[in-house]
């Protein structure tokens, strides 16, 4: 594994002003393969300096060199897709091949959507006796989690870039080795210097030093609802553009007339997608009285297919692990019956979980209400789809959910009444164009698409 101990400002690689460092550990032994750089409030300075500085030259660059940026920063990842695979599997412990296909083909997906969004997307419109124009909103500070370490990254830079922002990243401190190739695969796609710069460092030191800067113009963050709430104040105070993508607690809403087999086996499998921690994870699956018992048998017998260190990988760290166990200890100690899985540690080596499935749930448990980031899976039980909808929008978060019915009209019909940003029909399936975002407390804004694109444009009309 290589080891940087360098920043990437203003186009080239150099040292920390600050003296710390991070290790970063391998999620599935514990070892330490690479030590990076703690930024410190002087190095985000020089970054959003740097990002500022080339902010006007950049802006004024014609959508289509935009554009063709992104291409070549689209074939960088793909190119070197499969050291970025290893990279987040190093890093982050996700199998070999869920590494490939959705923690790097997603972003490449991504990348790709905005060099074409770039080119085509409106920047001018004529509305009446006015010309509206949609600029840039200048620096952004993008913060940024482990979880999809490179598709987060991608998700806040590639539409920065495409609508002429310029940008400095601060990436989670698990999963900064990722961050560094990105910047790498940056420079060789002919980005100019100081447009992209990254700063690796600790949450409470460079990202609020990140988030305080007054020479940030947009705060884009994904994270815990905790630390969004304290960047949505510090954006409030200031009086700057903030966008928040954070936690959930999605339902899984199986109607009566659904393939039950079928939705449950999605569901878990859903929930076991990098061992848990995905913020849109169905961790909640709500099943009508009657089937209650089948569904509880076909999700513990799926939950137990998902062998740890073979199927499924370890969490993040060991905090992460100790924090999905307490979850769980507190799921029995409220009452809720574990019919897969359970605290103890799988495996010896690694901050392995084993794939847990509680019955018996009822919605102001805790573990029916937080988002614990882990693979746990909950089964409610509802008595009609008015309680359904009950309980599925009876927590404070709104990001996602699915609805299974007989028919799709009957499907649509039910996640018009829910309260979350995105709903997959009969299983759905990922669109890189669709908008991305929580309603309530899981956020602020929407990413990916022609949505994901206007969060970073303000707009000016002139009038004739
Ligand atoms: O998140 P943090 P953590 C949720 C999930 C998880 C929990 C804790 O429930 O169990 O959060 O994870 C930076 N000012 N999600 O502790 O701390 C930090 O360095 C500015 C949901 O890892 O929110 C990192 O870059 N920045 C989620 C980023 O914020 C700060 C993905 C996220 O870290 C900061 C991850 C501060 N004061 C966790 N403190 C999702 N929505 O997908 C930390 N950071």
């Amino acid at each position: 594994m290589k080891q940087h101990d360098a920043m990437y400002i203003d186009g080239s690689w150099r040292p920390a002003e600050g003296s710390g460092a991070i290790d970063v550990v391998n999620p599935a032994d514990g070892r330490v393969i690479a030590t990076v750089p703690a930024g410190s409030a002087q190095d985000v300075d020089a970054a959003v300096r740097a990002a500022r500085a080339a902010l006007p030259g950049w802006a004024a660059t014609a959508p289509a060199e935009r554009a063709a940026r992104l291409t070549a920063l689209r074939d960088q990842l793909a190119a070197r897709g499969e050291e970025l695979a290893e990279t987040v599997t190093a890093e982050l412990g996700s199998p070999p091949a869920f590494s490939t296909k959705v923690q790097v083909g997603m972003p490449v997906v991504v990348c790709g959507s905005y060099a074409e969004l770039a080119a085509s997307y409106p920047f001018e419109e004529r509305v009446g006796n006015s010309t509206v124009l949609h600029e840039p909103v200048g620096v952004v500070g993008a913060i940024t989690p482990w979880n999809y370490p490179l598709h987060q990254i991608v998700a806040k830079v590639a539409p920065a870039l495409a609508a002429g922002c310029t940008v400095v990243l601060k990436p989670a401190e698990n999963t900064p080795l990722v961050a560094q190739l990105f910047a790498e695969c940056v420079d060789a796609a002919g980005i100019p210097a100081g447009v992209f710069n990254l700063v690796t460092g600790l949450g409470p030191v460079a990202g609020q030093a990140l988030a305080e800067h007054p020479g940030v113009d947009l705060v884009s963050f994904t994270g815990s609802t905790a630390v969004g709430k304290k960047i949505g104040a510090i954006a409030g105070a200031a009086v700057k553009r903030v966008a928040l993508e954070l936690g959930g607690k999605s339902a899984n809403v199986i109607l009566p007339g659904a393939d039950l087999a079928k939705a449950v086996a999605v569901g878990v499998a859903n929930v076991m997608a990098n061992s848990g921690q995905t913020c849109s994870a169905w961790t909640r699956m709500l099943v009508h009285t009657d089937r209650y018992a089948e569904a509880v048998e076909l999700a513990a017998t799926a939950a137990a297919k998902y062998v740890p260190g073979e199927r499924i990988g370890p969490l993040v760290s060991a905090r992460q692990r100790d924090r999905v166990r307490g979850y769980i200890e507190q799921g029995v100690a409220e009452g809720a019956k574990i019919v897969a899985g359970g605290p103890q540690p799988p495996l010896e080596a690694g901050y392995y979980v084993t794939p847990t499935v509680f019955a018996e749930v009822t919605p102001e448990m805790t573990i029916a209400q937080e988002e614990i980031f882990g693979p746990v899976l909950s089964l409610l039980r509802y008595e009609d789809e008015e309680d359904a909808a009950r309980i599925a929008n009876g927590t404070v978060y709104g990001l996602a959910g699915a609805v299974w019915a007989g028919d799709e009209e009957t499907a649509v019909a039910f996640a018009r009444r829910l309260d979350a940003g995105q709903v997959d029909i009969n299983g759905g399936g990922f669109n890189p164009l669709a908008p991305f975002g929580g309603y309530k407390q899981s956020g602020v804004g929407r990413e990916l698409g022609r949505h994901g694109l206007t969060e970073y444009l303000q707009t000016k009309s002139l009038q004739f």
